[in-house]
């Protein structure tokens, strides 16, 4: 098996394992990624009934859509059980970069809802510090030229993603060659940089469960 299928196979069974943590009759909160898509595709044919879906982004309403999952707005709700999603890369204790997929912002929005994170991944996400993965940040674009430079002051490498126009209609700045030590920290800091929409750091929002797909199976991280 080539390893773009083996990725495939890990992701498929991540997927399906997380549907233990799907409470049958609740409003699940649904993320954004090719591993959240699976997951999408194992709720359909597991017949298990939902209220209804919290979605991430355009991607993920189309695909819940399509598997006759009814998409409520997160305005429709005060809180979710249970929020899933993917991860670019994860540590030891859950805190995660995202943003791969450009829907960092809604992702934290939905998660902020939640009461429970639940991240699956496989197993090349995870990292003991974060920021091999290059750090997504969402922007508004007259300050991504000030933005560019104050990660280099940092030793960052920020570029534009081009021809990404996010699902909020911003930028996206990919950064390169962070050695993020304290994720709670920094997404604190960047959080509060003038022009910054939303960082892809996942820490105040850590995932409480983490379903990691291996070789040797799923396991939990945390
Ligand atoms: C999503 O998961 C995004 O934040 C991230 O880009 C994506 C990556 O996961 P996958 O490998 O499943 O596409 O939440």
């Amino acid at each position: 098996m080539d390893k773009t299928a083996h990725q495939n196979e890990l992701k498929r069974q991540v997927a399906q394992a997380a549907l233990a943590y799907v409470e049958p009759g609740s409003v699940l909160g649904v993320g954004t990624g090719s591993t959240v898509d699976l997951f999408i595709a194992a709720l359909a044919a597991s017949g298990i009934p939902l209220a209804g879906a919290v979605s991430s982004s355009e991607r993920s309403t189309q695909a819940l859509r399509a598997a006759g999952i009814t998409v409520l707005e997160a305005a429709a709700v005060e809180r979710l059980s249970t929020y899933i999603d993917g991860a670019d890369e994860i540590d030891p204790k859950g805190h995660m970069i995202k943003g791969g997929g450009a829907a960092l912002t809604r992702e934290k929005i939905v998660a902020d809802l939640a009461d429970r994170f639940v991240c699956i991944a496989d197993a090349s996400k995870c990292v003991e510090v974060l920021g091999r993965f290059p750090l997504p940040v969402e922007v508004i674009p007259m300050a991504a030229p000030k933005l560019i430079r104050r990660f280099a002051e940092l030793g960052g490498q920020a570029s534009l993603r081009a021809g990404c126009v996010t699902d909020n209609g911003q930028h996206i700045l990919d950064v390169r060659g962070l050695a993020i030590t304290d994720p709670l920290a920094f997404e604190a800091e960047i959080s509060q940089w003038p022009g910054v929409v939303t960082v892809g750091i996942f820490a105040r929002h850590r995932a409480r469960v983490a379903l990691i797909g291996a070789a040797e199976g799923v396991r939990t991280l945390n």
